[in-house]
């Protein structure tokens, strides 16, 4: 296996600077039970976490920067950006934060042109991308299955308020080396998205071979591709990198702050602002202008209703996040209260 060019794979100084001595530098390309498929200028190499720190319960994703010594990883660099949802937990019967990619620059929302197509699922992802550090675009595919696909882009355009919106096929290749363009050398971007919808489709095509797993070659994979079962970073031909996800059957927002919220529904909140009430509710309060943009049709009732429902699962997850930190807090306050007590009878 050769060796890889880490600046290819978007190695810069700040990282370098972050990197302890001694360490060596490799990208994580891929996540599997326990064990990390990681990049470095020696090549490919399969490694994992040390029991300490796997005991941490450390998040380590597919494009993170590790620091590897003895074969193990020792050291997660700090992210620029991460994708994380809400994962449930068997063990404490909680949930948790997941990190689905880290060190992302661009983040594909993936979804078919058809009946399938939900724009209230683009709404989910857009918050967690808001969220997330990376920027935001949306991928609209299969367009050669419709005869006339705009009056479906439009409908997203109205929930997209200027993030960009690309329409592909991958069968007749419509947009798809426009959509590639958006990937520069030592970039990284992220397909998401509901299983079926394309994406590993559009990365082979990128690649210019059957790397990935598609539905139709899912089945009976005895060709060595990758099946997308877990995350998986590429390397483009003529620079960038991609990592191709498997389908989320439904995303579950993590801990988002309402800022991330305020981008994806921009439109709402400018309406918010004419509210008669600064503490207005938008459920009866007169003078609410939110009501009367629904009233009058430029604000979509079904828009409205998914806000707050995004907005209600944001406040649980905070509120359950802050009991889990608060309980965390008694436990260590009481566990140095007895290392204390222990220290005071020693003496
Ligand atoms: N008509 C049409 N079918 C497509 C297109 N892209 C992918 N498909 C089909 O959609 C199915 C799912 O594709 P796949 O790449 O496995 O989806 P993924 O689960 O998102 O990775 C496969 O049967 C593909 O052949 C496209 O642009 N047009
Ligand atoms: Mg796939
Ligand atoms: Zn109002």
């Amino acid at each position: 296996m050769p060796g890889f060019d880490l600046w290819e794979l978007g190695w810069n100084d700040e990282l370098a600077e972050n990197l302890e001595p001694g360490l060596v530098p490799g990208r994580v390309a891929a996540v599997h039970r326990g064990a990390f498929d990681v990049w470095t200028e020696a090549g490919a190499v399969r490694s994992r976490l040390p029991g300490r720190l796997m005991h941490d319960g450390l998040d380590v994703a597919a494009g993170d920067w590790v620091g590897l010594g003895d074969g193990l990883v020792r050291a997660v660099l700090a992210r620029r950006s991460a994708i994380v949802r809400n994962a449930a937990s068997n063990q404490h019967r909680l949930t948790h934060g997941q990190t689905l990619a880290a060190n992302v620059d661009v983040a594909f929302v993936v979804s078919s042109i058809g009946p399938d197509l939900e724009p209230r699922r683009i709404e989910r992802y857009l918050v967690t991308i808001w969220e997330s550090g990376a920027s935001p675009e949306i991928v609209l595919t299969k367009a050669d299955r419709l005869e006339d696909p705009w009056p479906m882009v439009a409908e997203v355009e109205a929930v997209a308020l200027g993030v960009p919106v690309h329409v592909v096929s991958a069968l007749t290749g419509q947009g798809c080396d426009a959509l590639r363009a958006r990937i520069p050398a030592a970039a990284t971007a992220v397909l998401l998205g509901s299983s079926g919808v394309g994406k590993s489709t559009l990365v082979n095509r990128w690649l210019d071979e059957e790397v990935m797993a598609t539905k139709e070659t899912r089945e009976d994979d005895d060709e060595g591709r990758h099946t997308t079962t877990h995350r998986q970073l590429l390397v483009l031909p003529g620079g960038g990198l991609v990592i191709d996800t498997p389908g989320l059957r439904e995303l579950q927002l993590w801990d988002a702050g309402s800022a991330a919220l305020d981008a994806t529904f921009a439109d709402v909140e400018e309406l918010a602002a004419e509210c008669r009430f600064g503490d207005c509710t938008h459920m009866h309060e007169p003078g609410c202008a939110v009501l009367a943009a629904v009233e009058t049709g430029k604000l979509p009732r079904k828009r409205l209703d998914s806000w707050r429902k995004l907005q209600r699962e944001l406040r649980a997850i905070a509120m359950r996040h802050d009991a889990v930190l608060r309980k965390e807090e008694l436990r260590k306050w009481k566990l140095r209260t007895r290392e204390s007590r222990a220290r005071t009878r020693l003496r």
